[in-house]
């Protein structure tokens, strides 16, 4: 017997999209899960704009009060695709409203508010999940077996990039509906938040936890016009974050974020060294994982390139023929068909809240550092 999960949808920007895609296909290519989506109502605050998305997209309702969609009866699981600085409040409302809650990532604006948002969700008992998409994707995923299997060895290197070049121009604004992130007070900080809270998810995911960092920051851009005041006003975000760490299981982290690299739009790569293994990924190139094995016989040892199209590989028996390949979307798509899969076998889905907020320790951690210059333990 199937059962409906009624979403209601907070935003409707590029990952408002991302979402809708996901619940709209999971059934399709997922048939067994028994929850199945239903796209029930999305709110924002242009009425003209909110309608015509969900005409759109298929929802059947909208509203422009966040709160009014959290109170109604028919809505079952809240999705918060909002700046940053909402999540919290939103978070909370749908908690004590009894509803399920899947969060954009960075889980806060600091640690303190992320607090706040697990013990509200963990009070109420409800299903929660934060978007940190890429630990889908299934390259990333093979990488996540590789290494509890201890293909690796004993972990020495762990090393991750997040470069973009959207923001070299000195005219683009801060705050606004497309340019939020340039804003401290809507994202809370700059790269660290919306672009290293991807390496480090992951980096946990596959490394375990961070044990202390020692960053730089900067602000190269000191100053933007307000695109909804239009004055121009002080930059308070970074815009480029390198940091070192040491790992809980003694491996060193080296990681690099910026909007600065001329030529990169989304440039996200990550490499672990281990004793008898290396792999390493780059989400320009996401269905190849690359794989150094050891114990390979040495007159053809080498790095090898594994394209991930074959049913074996996880996710993949949903997809398409061995040779063909899935995009960044998917790894959406991945995170609503374990979410509804997690639903029905009662299991929590990675990473919860909880979870996410080691993420959130890690950069808030890595600011205070880089604002100090000083090593920054957690
Ligand atoms: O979450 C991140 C975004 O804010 C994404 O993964 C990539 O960088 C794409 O857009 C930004």
């Amino acid at each position: 017997m199937s059962q409906p999960l009624r979403i209601g949808m907070i935003g409707y920007g590029f990952m408002g999209r991302v979402h809708t895609n996901a619940y709209k296909r999971v059934n399709d290519f997922f048939p067994e899960l028994k929850y199945r989506p239903i796209l029930q109502a999305v709110c924002g605050r242009d009425e003209t704009k909110v309608k015509a998305f969900a005409e759109q997209w298929g929802y059947a309702s909208h509203e422009t009060d966040w709160q009014q969609l959290v109170a109604r009866e028919d809505i079952d699981a809240v999705d918060i695709c909002v700046p940053n600085n909402l999540h919290k409040e939103i978070a909370i409302a749908v908690a004590k409203a009894g509803k399920m809650v899947l969060c954009e990532k960075p889980l806060a604006m600091d640690v303190a508010g992320g607090e706040e948002m697990c013990q509200a969700v963990e009070d109420a008992g409800v299903a929660n999940t934060v978007w940190y998409n890429y630990r889908r994707i299934p390259a990333v995923s093979l990488a996540k077996q590789l290494v509890d299997e201890g293909k690796l060895g004993r972990i020495y290197h762990y090393r991750s990039n997040f470069l973009q070049d959207w923001t070299i121009a000195t005219d683009v604004p801060q705050g606004g509906a497309a340019t939020w992130r340039l804003d401290s007070a809507a994202a809370g900080s700059g790269v660290t938040g919306d672009l290293l809270a991807h390496c480090i998810d992951t980096a946990i995911w596959l490394n375990g936890s961070i044990k202390d960092v020692s960053a730089m920051t900067e602000t190269f851009v000191k100053e933007r016009m307000h695109a909804e005041t239009k004055k121009v006003e002080s930059v308070g975000i970074d815009d480029a974050c390198a940091f070192m760490c040491h790992f809980e299981n003694g491996s060193l982290g080296l990681f690099e974020s910026t909007r600065y690299a001329r030529g990169h739009k989304a440039l996200y790569t990550l490499e672990i060294n281990g004793a008898n293994a290396s792999i390493r990924w780059d989400l320009h190139d996401l269905n190849r994982l690359e794989y150094f094995d050891h114990a390979d016989d040495s007159n053809v040892r080498g790095w090898r390139s594994i394209h991930i199209t074959e049913g074996e590989m996880p996710y993949m028996d949903k997809w398409w023929v061995p040779g063909l390949s899935i995009g960044y979307e998917h790894s959406f798509i991945h995170q609503v068909a374990d979410f509804l899969a997690n639903l029905e076998s009662g299991q929590p889905t990675s990473p919860t809240f909880r979870e996410a907020l080691e993420t959130q320790a890690v950069c808030d951690a890595v600011l205070k550092s880089g604002s100090e210059r000083a090593w920054v333990n957690l």
